[in-house]
C-alpha cells in the first residue's frame, strides 16, 4: 500500500483474511470511482432541476476530478464533504474518490464542533460545503477551519466555488483497491466521533452484494430521503448501488411525504430507503395525500429498530414490499431477503449479507451464549472494520483481540440466521435513526458554567424510538438552566440539534450501581 494514509491510522486485514477475501472473490480490483456503469444516454441522476444521463455524469465527474487535481489536491489526501442531496454532493464525491481523495463524510447537520474536529482528525486539506442551511451559513464557519481549500456549492463569496473546480478530463492517478476509499462517520459511544475507512474494495463488495440481494438492475428508479452522506442510502445498496447496476437515482430534499410522495409519483421511483419515523409518517400520509405512490416495490426500514406491527402495515397501505435493514457504518449489514417469509420480514432485522460474515452472540464474560439466547452482537468479516482511523486505544476496547467488532447491540439470533435486535449495552442514543454519543453530550452540558454533574438517557418514544432526556446536577447556588437556554447554548458551542437534549430534569444526586458507575437503567425508569 502506499500513500501516508494508509500506513499509519489505518488498521488493514490480516494477510490470511486478505488471501481469502480475494481467493473467494469477495474483494477484486474495482474501485469507487469506476461504479458509473449504465447505458450513456440512460438518467443516472435526477436532482432539483438537475436530469443528467450516464455520460453527463461521468464528464461531470471527471471534469471535477480534473479540477480537484489542479487545485492541488493529490491521491492520498482526506477531504471533509458536508453537502446535501444535491447533484453536487454526488459529482464531489465520484471525483474525489477517482483521483484517490478520501472524502469524509459529514452531515449536512453538523456543525462546527462536529466538522473542526473531522478537519482536525482526519487533517483534512480541503472542506466541501454548501453555501447555507437555513440560517446557518457554512461559509462563515468554513473560513475559521484548519484547512487550505475552502470549496463552496452555491454562492462561493470570495471562496472557490464548486463549479469552478473543473478542467478537461486528465489521464487520473489510480487508486489501488486496498486503498481507503472513503471515510464514513461512527454514530459515537465516547467524547468524540470516530472515523471509520472503508477501503475500495471493501465498499465496492458492500454496495454490489447488496445490490444483488436487494434486486437491482437498470430498471431501479431509487428515491434517496436520507441524507446522501449516511452509510445507508449512499451503498446499502443505496445511491452507489444503484449506478453500479445501470439504474435512476431521484434525491428528494427531505423524507417527508410532502417532498416524497410528488417525486415518486413523477420518477415512477420503485426503492426507498427510510428509518422508521420516516416510514411511520408515510403509512399515516397516505391516507390523506393524494400521489400515486403505485410504482413503489420495495420499502427499505433501518437505522432503528423498526417495530413489527408496523413492518406488517407497509405492503397494504403502501402498496409495497418491505425489508428490514440492521445496517453500521462499521461495516455488518442484515438485510431480510426479499423471499423471506413474511414472519421473519415483520419480526426480524435480517440476516448477515455476505457468507463471509462471521457472527458470534456473546455473555458478559465474552462467552458464547445458548443458541436464541440474548447477547452482544460481534462481528467481523470482508466489509467490517479493524480498526477505528487513529484511535489505538479505543481500538483496544472495539475489538477482540482475534478482530470482532464489538457491536454493542444486544441481539437474538434465530436457527435460520436472522437476528432480532433486542436493546443496546452501549452508551448511544438512537434517535429515529440519528446516533448521539451519550458522553459527547455529556461533555458538552458540563461545560454550562450552573452544571455540577449530567448524565445522558434514552426515553422511549412511539415515533422517534427514543429521545434524549439529560440529568443534571446544579452547582449550588446556581439556576436550573431552562430546555430552551440550553439548547441555545449548546448551538452556540457548534453542537448539531439533533444532539440536543428533547427533556431537562434536575436531581441532587445520580443513582450508583454496585461498581460506582452513574446507572442509566435507574435513571431512565425514574421519569417513566
Ligand atoms: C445505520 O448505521 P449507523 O452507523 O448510523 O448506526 C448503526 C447502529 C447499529 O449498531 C444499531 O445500534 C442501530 O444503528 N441500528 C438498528 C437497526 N439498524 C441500525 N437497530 C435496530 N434495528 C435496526 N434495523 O444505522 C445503518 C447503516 C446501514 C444500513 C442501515 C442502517
Amino acid at each position: 500500500m502506499t500513500g501516508s494514509m494508509s500506513t499509519e491510522g489505518f488498521v488493514p486485514w490480516p494477510d490470511d483474511f486478505e488471501a481469502r477475501y480475494k481467493a473467494e472473490g469477495f474483494w477484486g480490483d474495482r474501485v469507487l470511482g469506476d461504479v458509473l456503469r449504465g447505458d450513456p444516454g440512460k438518467t443516472a441522476l435526477v436532482a432539483g432541476a438537475d436530469r443528467l444521463t450516464y455520460a453527463e455524469l461521468d464528464d461531470r465527474a471527471s471534469r471535477a476530478a480534473a479540477g480537484f487535481l489542479r487545485l492541488g489536491l493529490r491521491r492520498g489526501d482526506r477531504v471533509v464533504v458536508q453537502l446535501p442531496n444535491t447533484t453536487g454532493f454526488v459529482v464531489t464525491f465520484l471525483a474525489l474518490v477517482r483521483i484517490g481523495a478520501a472524502p469524509v463524510l459529514a452531515l449536512p447537520a453538523h456543525r462546527e464542533s462536529e466538522i473542526r474536529y473531522l478537519c482536525e482528525l482526519s487533517e483534512a486539506r480541503a472542506y466541501v460545503c454548501a453555501d447555507r442551511d437555513g440560517d446557518f451559513d457554512y461559509r462563515a464557519m468554513a473560513r475559521t477551519l484548519p484547512v487550505e481549500y475552502v470549496i463552496v456549492d452555491g454562492d462561493a463569496q470570495d471562496l472557490t466555488a464548486l463549479s469552478s473546480v473543473d478542467a478537461d478530463p486528465v489521464d487520473l492517478p489510480q487508486p489501488d483497491p486496498s486503498d481507503v476509499g472513503v471515510f464514513l462517520l461512527s454514530g459515537g459511544t465516547t467524547g468524540l466521533p470516530k472515523l471509520i475507512p472503508r477501503t475500495h474494495r471493501d465498499y465496492v463488495y458492500n454496495l454490489e452484494a447488496s445490490a444483488e440481494v436487494c434486486g437491482f438492475t437498470s430498471a431501479t428508479v431509487y428515491l434517496v430521503v436520507l441524507p446522501a452522506a449516511h452509510n445507508f442510502a449512499l451503498a446499502c445498496p443505496g445511491i452507489l448501488g444503484v449506478f453500479a447496476n445501470g439504474g435512476t437515482v431521484v434525491l428528494s430534499p427531505s423524507g417527508s411525504p410532502d417532498d416524497a410522495f410528488p417525486l415518486i409519483e413523477r420518477e415512477r421511483a420503485t426503492v426507498c430507503a427510510a428509518v422508521p419515523p420516516i416510514a411511520l409518517l408515510w403509512l399515516d400520509a397516505v391516507t390523506w395525500q393524494d400521489e400515486d405512490i403505485s410504482s413503489l416495490e420495495l420499502l427499505q426500514v433501518g437505522g432503528a429498530k423498526f417495530a413489527a406491527e408496523r413492518a406488517a402495515e407497509v405492503p397494504d397501505a403502501l402498496g409495497c414490499q418491505v425489508q428490514q435493514v440492521f445496517g453500521m457504518a462499521e461495516g455488518l449489514l442484515n438485510y431480510t431477503r426479499l423471499d423471506d417469509p413474511r414472519d421473519l420480514v415483520e419480526q426480524t432485522q435480517g440476516r448477515p449479507l455476505s457468507p463471509a460474515d462471521e457472527i458470534r452472540v456473546v455473555d458478559a464474560d465474552g462467552e458464547d451464549v445458548a443458541p436464541g439466547e440474548t447477547g452482544e452482537l460481534l462481528t467481523r468479516g470482508p466489509y467490517t472494520l479493524r480498526g477505528y482511523y487513529r484511535a489505538p486505544e479505543h481500538n483496544a476496547r472495539s475489538f477482540t483481540p482475534d478482530g470482532f467488532y464489538r457491536t454493542g447491540d444486544l441481539v437474538r439470533r434465530l436457527p435460520s440466521g436472522h437476528l432480532i435486535v433486542e436493546g443496546r449495552e452501549k452508551d448511544q442514543i438512537n434517535r429515529g435513526g440519528d446516533k448521539i454519543s451519550a458522553e459527547e453530550l455529556e461533555n458538552h452540558l458540563l461545560a454550562h458554567p450552573a452544571v455540577h454533574d449530567a448524565a445522558v438517557v434514552g426515553l422511549p418514544d412511539p415515533v422517534m424510538g427514543e429521545r434524549t432526556c439529560a440529568f443534571l446536577i446544579v452547582r449550588d447556588g446556581e439556576k436550573t438552566p431552562g430546555l430552551r437556554e440550553m439548547k441555545d447554548f449548546l448551538r452556540a458551542r457548534g453542537v448539531a440539534a439533533y444532539k440536543f437534549p428533547d427533556r431537562l430534569e434536575t436531581t441532587d444526586a445520580f443513582p450508583r450501581t454496585p461498581v460506582g458507575k452513574i446507572s442509566k437503567k435507574a435513571l431512565a425508569a425514574a421519569v417513566r
